[in-house]
């Protein structure tokens, strides 16, 4: 399939997915969310995939949702904003935490509405020194989607998620990391090269028990420990049946490097 407002390339059990309309701050429109969810999907079903790195082209990770789509004159209908989230950003998010392969977010410039939470909806976020965060949304009257409201209690507590949300400010990518809110900020040129090399080495892990990970801190928000305890036993027995955890063990007591094949 080709792609004109995204770029999906394979290497190394590495997909990487470029978002590409560099001009608009790579700016959502249907047709990239479209594409987008095309690769995706492509990406979910080809197996020799062990990690997905998603990026922006250009200065900009990602400004959100394209305004220009919703421009609207006087008198004319407003947008229904619901069925383009329920299209649209809701399906995103739930196809990348569903994802049974780490997801990594290599954020090069400013991510803005929803391309700041596309980004921390992605499993491990890795950020440009020069880059920044903006919940743009209270500028323009709307509220964080993406899983902003559910994402950044969590990371940053009530306090600071309350004040992103409300005064739109901008939070630089050394900010972010020293808030919890990513996992790294990195120099702007060692951005990719480091995003690639960490993808490239979750690829070589063993992918299942990496799913399960995934999994098991996906449901831990909402759970008591008692219930957590449940998910952790009951996932462990399907890692502990998996062929790489096998490998892991041998490799251990021969003293060897291990070799996962992501089953
Ligand atoms: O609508 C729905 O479906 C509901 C869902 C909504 C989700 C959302 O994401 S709502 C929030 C939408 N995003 C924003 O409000 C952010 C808007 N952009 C900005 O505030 C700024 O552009 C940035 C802070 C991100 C970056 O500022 P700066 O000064 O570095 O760049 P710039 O000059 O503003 O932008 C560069 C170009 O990108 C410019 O185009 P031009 O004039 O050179 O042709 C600008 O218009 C364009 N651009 C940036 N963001 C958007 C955009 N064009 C359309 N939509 C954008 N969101």
């Amino acid at each position: 399939m080709s792609y004109s407002t995204i770029i999906l390339t394979l290497s190394d059990g590495v997909a990487t997915i470029t978002l590409n309309r560099p001009d608009k701050l790579n700016a959502f429109t249907a047709q990239m969310h479209g594409e987008l969810r095309g690769a995706l999907a492509s990406v979910a079903a080809d197996k020799s995939v062990r990690a997905l790195l998603l990026t922006g082209a250009g200065r900009g990770f990602c400004a959100g949702q394209d305004l220009a789509d919703r421009a609207v004159s006087a008198g004319d209908e407003p947008v229904d904003l619901g069925h383009s989230i329920e299209t649209n950003y809701n399906p995103l998010v739930r196809t990348l935490r569903a994802l049974e392969i780490p997801v990594v977010a290599a954020v090069n410039g400013v991510a803005a509405g929803a391309g700041a939470n596309l980004a921390l909806a992605c499993d491990i976020v890795l950020a440009a020194r020069s880059a920044s965060f903006i919940q743009a949304f209270c500028k323009i009257g709307l509220i964080p989607d993406t899983g902003g409201t559910w994402m950044l209690p969590r990371l940053l507590g009530m306090a600071r998620a309350t004040g992103l949300a409300m005064l739109g400010d901008k939070v630089s990518a050394d900010r972010a990391e020293a808030w919890g809110m990513i996992w790294k900020c990195v120099d702007d040129e060692q951005l990719l090269p480091n995003a690639t090399a960490l993808a490239a080495d979750l690829a070589r892990q063993p992918t299942r028990g990496l799913a399960f990970i995934k999994q098991a801190l996906a449901a831990s928000p909402s759970n008591t420990l008692d219930q957590q305890l449940d998910v952790e036993r009951d996932l462990q027995r399907l890692a502990g049946g998996t062929r790489d955890y096998r490998e892991g063990v041998a490799a251990f007591m021969a003293k060897r490097a291990p070799s996962f094949e992501g089953r």
